[in-house]
């Protein structure tokens, strides 16, 4: 059976990370982890009783699962509201003990990812939500201000994963707390990761079932323990998937690395497809509907004619 290749994200030494200097190291548009980034005090002061005595009362919307592998697809979590402080306190749990209260299982998992106030309208911004924090981190503005989008934290139990998705702005996700590993995947491995929307349906890239998942063995994984500290970006079209080893805080932050007039302006989360690329997708399910009138042996040799004139136009020979 193939081997599936691997390599690991190339780590830079560095205590500034400027915009220079960040489009020296990213002109290929290639994954980098940044470690030794003076990212502020929150370096030593975050741990749980901080973090719960400085933001405890806000109330925030969790991920809960009774399993480690978060499945947006078939929705294997719930979604609770917790006052940050219950949140913290749960998820900081040593692990293997069994949670005294709990929403579902007494070994649920957990996963945080903020949102804005108003969540269907505001995008999140850690700096402007959280304000009794904010002088503990430096964000590095690797970008000019307009193209600032979002500010996310992203607190997680020991153990949970989040599914393989990729975003349409580039992002730096900047590790506070605890370790964490990465899995990613080139945009050009999108037709061996199985997907629904933006999201991958398998669920642990490190043992795919290959007789379900065979296309999966041609993908080229990108894997790397993330320290405190560690800021990777995470280039818009990158697949990512996260693993919590233990108790883990971090912040990202996305930009719009593109035209702002290409992004579609209800996107809260930073993965709407671009606007254009979403027309597109409009436009193949109009001509796929269209075909859908005629004999199915009609329907087969029209679609296959599509499909050669879309190949035609990727090697750019149409
Ligand atoms: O680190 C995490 O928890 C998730 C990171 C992620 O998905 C992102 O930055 O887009």
């Amino acid at each position: 059976m193939q081997e599936m290749s691997s390599k690991e994200i190339p780590v830079v030494l560095t205590e500034k990370l400027d915009e220079q200097f960040f489009q020296s190291r990213t002109s290929k548009r290639s994954p980098i982890i940044f470690r030794g980034v003076d990212i502020g005090s929150c370096r030593l002061k975050w741990n749980a009783d901080y973090l719960a005595d400085a933001i405890g009362d806000h109330e925030v919307k969790i991920h809960v699962s009774s399993q480690s592998k978060l499945d947006f697809v078939n929705r294997n979590f719930l979604y609770k509201s917790i006052s940050l402080k219950e949140y913290i306190r749960r998820s900081s749990q040593a692990p293997g003990l069994p949670l005294e209260e709990f929403f579902i299982d007494p070994h649920e998992k957990y996963y945080l990812r903020s949102l804005g106030g108003d969540v269907r309208k505001e995008v999140a911004d850690v700096h402007k939500q959280y304000p009794e924090i904010a002088t503990d981190l430096n964000l590095p503005y690797v970008f000019s201000a307009d193209r600032f989008f979002s500010s996310v934290f992203r607190i997680a139990s020991p153990g949970s994963q989040l599914w393989t998705h990729y975003d349409v702005m580039d992002n730096l996700l900047i590790q506070i707390l605890g370790d964490k590993e990465i899995i990613m995947f080139p945009p050009s491995d999108l037709p061996y990761l199985y997907l629904q929307g933006d999201k991958s349906v398998i669920l642990d890239p490190d043992n795919a079932d290959l007789s379900q998942f065979p296309l999966f063995a041609s993908a080229t994984k990108y894997k790397s323990k993330l320290l405190p500290g560690d800021i990777v970006y995470i280039p818009a079209l990158w697949f990512h998937n996260v693993k919590a080893l233990n108790f883990s805080v971090a912040v990202n932050m996305f930009w719009k690395n593109l035209e702002p007039a290409l992004y579609d302006n209800k996107d809260v989360y930073g993965n709407k497809d671009l606007v254009p690329a979403a027309r597109a997708q409009q436009g193949v399910d109009k001509a796929l509907k269209a075909l859908d009138n005629l004999p199915a042996a009609y329907k087969e040799f029209f679609t296959l004619k599509l499909i050669s004139r879309l190949q035609a136009s990727l090697s750019g020979s149409s």
